[in-house]
């Protein structure tokens, strides 16, 4: 009874432990866990290093959205509810500053795409590039994928 009272203690600590890491699923960038839903960054403009930069510098990116509620595979895009939405912002999490907001914008043709631009990291360093749902005023859930900008 001991033995299976230890295990079960251990592997909810594990769910937890997983759930709060957010822990991504292989070929995911960035996973909103609560969702199931799996986020893919494709640099359409990658971001380069220059010392007075200015709108023209920013870089582009492509964040598509997979539903992976049904199953491990990146082969059905997410939909958000009509209420909900997405929202990316650049974050320095050693530093405690985000950077300029970014611009997003929904793919009106392909499903779970959204385009991202006016992506400009104030500083060399680490960075996130943070995505969050929210649902009215509140979010539901938020992801984040490392980004070294040097
Ligand atoms: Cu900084």
């Amino acid at each position: 009874m001991r033995y299976v009272l230890v295990l079960l203690m251990a592997l909810s600590f594990e769910t937890a432990f997983a759930k709060k890491k957010g822990k991504a699923p292989e070929g995911c960038d960035m996973y909103f866990s609560q969702q199931k839903f799996c986020g893919v960054v494709t640099w359409t403009k990658k971001p380069v290093v220059v010392a007075a930069p200015t709108a023209k510098d920013a870089a582009e990116f492509d964040l598509k959205l997979w539903d992976l509620n049904q199953g491990r595979q990146l082969n059905k895009p997410a939909v958000l509810k009509a209420d909900q939405q997405l929202v990316v912002s650049l974050y320095m999490p050693d530093m405690g500053h985000g950077s300029e907001p970014v611009v997003l914008k929904k793919d009106d043709k392909v499903p779970g795409l959204y385009h991202v631009t006016q992506v400009l990291f104030s500083m060399e360093g680490a960075w996130e590039i943070r995505g969050r749902i929210q649902q009215g005023t509140k979010t539901i859930d938020s992801a984040a994928m490392p980004f070294m900008f040097k």
